[in-house]
């Protein structure tokens, strides 16, 4: 036998092998070793961005064709461009575009999933979280942590828009996922406006409250007036290479993220300011709060300005240039990937 029939039949005695065990649900581990062991992280998802000003329309539109109450969440889906149909923007994270009009309720239910939001347009809408509502202000950071209650009203006359972002796919591939709709479609008021702030948010704590890293705070909203005065105090100090002046948001009770599975940040980079190349393993998604600038990811140009959303795959290279004094917003599962002792990053 010559050495490429022998080749042959080799090839095509394992094929027909391979289709013998299939029968027994067994797959051969050798011709897939290097896809599930990679040398690096090889994600699915791509860089991508949304214009705020290109689908503010559909946003609007979808509140003509659907009540709150009708869709329980009336919400646009950012969906990874690369991974369509999945509802998912990174392998782990969802992010969708939130509206809520003039006199709506998004009545109370809760689940596992963990939920952000980020204020981006309209003012005079609330969210409700165990009992307590906060008004909601452009670029407030709002978390309803896992299994508790929320709702979402609108007290105000225009129609308020947010930025949603939820461990869905990760709770998903965890087969974990539990939801129940509230008792009654509003939640009743169990304690006023700035509760929970007063009591674990201004630098002490009730007595005898105790946290362990991975509980979440009772700190539910993170005034952006307060995230604003904190970067733009140290913008006065000169700015990290890789980060320009960021800041993560915490649980000021253990100094862990304020939710176990995403983690948020918030920086400002000051005009004509250029970060160096970065890479970090947690899938990222980021909203422009204020200025304009680039994102280059992976080598590819996203010019951005307030209000779109743009998202950093897993170990894609970024470099951001602001055109102006610009102020980020990003979550990511950070938390989960370090609480897992996954977590990598590289400063190029
Ligand atoms: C949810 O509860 C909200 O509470 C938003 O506003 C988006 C997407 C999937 C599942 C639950 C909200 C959601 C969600």
């Amino acid at each position: 036998m010559n050495a490429q029939i022998q080749i042959d039949d080799t090839a095509r005695q394992r094929a027909a092998y391979y289709d013998r065990i299939s029968q027994s649900s067994l797959t051969p581990l050798w011709e897939v070793l290097g896809a599930l062991v990679p040398k690096q992280p090889n994600s699915p998802a791509v860089g991508a961005l949304w214009k705020y000003a290109d689908i503010r329309d559909y946003v609007m539109e979808a509140g003509r064709l659907i009540t709150a109450e009708e869709a329980e969440r009336r919400v646009l889906i950012l969906e990874n461009p690369a991974m369509r149909g999945n509802s998912s923007i990174t392998q782990t994270l969802y992010a969708g575009l939130q509206l809520i009009l003039p006199g709506e309720i998004a009545p109370a239910h809760r689940h596992t999933q963990s939920a952000l939001r980020l204020v981006l347009d309209g003012e005079g809408a609330y969210t409700a979280v165990d009992g307590e509502r906060t008004t909601m202000k452009r670029g407030d950071f709002i978390i309803t942590p896992a299994w508790t209650y929320h709702d979402h009203g609108n007290l105000g006359d225009t129609p308020v828009v947010w930025l949603d972002g939820l461990d869905i796919p990760l709770l998903r591939f965890f087969d974990a996922g539990f939801a129940e709709h509230g008792h009654t479609v509003a939640q009743s008021e169990l304690r006023p406006e700035g509760d929970a702030l007063a009591r674990y948010g201004n630098n002490m704590l009730p007595m005898d409250f105790q946290q362990t890293s991975a509980q979440p705070t009772k700190v539910f909203v993170y005034p952006f007036a307060r995230t604003r005065e904190s970067l733009l105090s140290i913008a006065r100090t000169a700015a990290d290479p890789h980060m320009g002046h960021k800041l993560r948001f915490v649980n000021p009770a253990t100094g862990a993220s304020p939710m176990p599975t995403m983690g948020a940040f918030a920086q400002h980079l000051p005009a004509g300011f250029e970060t160096q190349p970065y890479r970090s393993t947690d899938g990222t998604v980021y909203a422009c709060l204020e200025g304009e600038g680039v994102a280059e990811i992976n080598g590819e140009a996203f010019p951005f300005q307030p209000n779109d959303v743009f998202v950093v795959p897993s170990w894609h290279t970024l470099r951001l240039q602001a055109r102006k004094d610009t102020i980020l917003f990003s979550y990511s599962d950070r938390p989960a990937q370090q609480s897992l002792g996954l977590w990598r990053e590289q400063k190029l």
